[in-house]
């Protein structure tokens, strides 16, 4: 049987590029939560990352299960912290925080992951996740104690991405921060395509079909929507938005 990401890469192919739905599981969203799942699967994304940067209650657990129960989609954990683990997931995004120089966020909450993914038998995704400056201090930079690069540094986040790549890691997460205001340029997205040879994924900040099909056309691979799923009540929007990172699909 095929797993997540192979799963994943395979539609990525056949598409042009996939959409990513993230939902918050923090007790915020607890009210709302089968409205989202229902919105992210009404517009046709391809998985649902579930994740936050601090969960404010002990939901975490019995979030993931009421995802689950309202859709088929796969589930796959982006966790703030190694206490963000489910087996009803059914793949974690296995993170290091490459464009940080803190070593709980390099290798230490990994170590502390490791175990409890091995003995749940969830899929591990390893996950070059580099932060990009947005433009507002995101809270990826507060919990992670960590700086996030300069977006017109290209080279240095050239080298921080190849980094991960000939560590073995499957895929680089370009982060810009959730509801970041400046959002990864096209020629940086350019450049890194050009020079990688693994899949790229973008988010934070992703709000117009006109700006998601900027990166796509780049070279995103996986664009990442949070924010505007809890914001957005136009299923038009959402699924014009999935419709260009199809863009493969909608060509034929
Ligand atoms: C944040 O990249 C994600 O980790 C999504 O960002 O909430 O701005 O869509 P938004």
């Amino acid at each position: 049987m095929n797993g997540v990401f192979q799963s994943l890469e395979e539609s990525r192919k056949a598409n042009g590029a996939c959409a990513l739905a993230l939902i918050d599981p923090d007790v915020k969203n607890d009210l709302i939560l089968t409205d989202l799942v229902n919105r992210v699967v009404d517009a046709n994304f391809d998985a649902i990352l579930v994740g936050g940067s601090l969960i404010m209650d002990n939901g975490f657990e019995d979030r993931i299960s009421r995802i689950r129960q309202n859709s088929s989609l796969p589930v796959i954990i982006f966790p703030g912290s190694s206490r963000q683990l489910s087996a009803n997931a059914d793949a974690v995004l296995f993170l290091s925080l490459l464009s940080g120089r803190n070593p709980q966020y390099l290798i230490g909450e990994q170590v502390e992951s490791a175990p409890i993914i091995y003995h749940i038998g969830l899929e591990a995704i390893s996950t070059g996740y580099i932060l990009l400056d947005g433009g507002v201090k995101s809270s990826v930079q507060v919990m992670s104690n960590t700086n996030p690069l300069p977006v017109e540094k290209e080279d240095i986040i050239l080298a921080h991405a190849l980094a991960g790549q000939y560590m073995g890691m499957k895929v680089i997460f370009l982060e810009s921060g959730s509801g970041a205001e400046s959002v990864i340029s096209k020629s940086l997205l350019s450049l890194l395509k050009s020079k990688l040879s693994i899949p790229i994924i973008a988010g934070g900040g992703i709000t117009s079909a006109e700006f998601a099909n900027d990166l796509v056309t780049a070279g995103a691979d996986y664009l990442v929507i949070g924010n505007l799923l809890e914001k957005c009540d136009d299923p038009y929007k959402l699924k014009e938005i999935t419709r260009v990172i199809h863009h493969r699909r909608s060509a034929n």
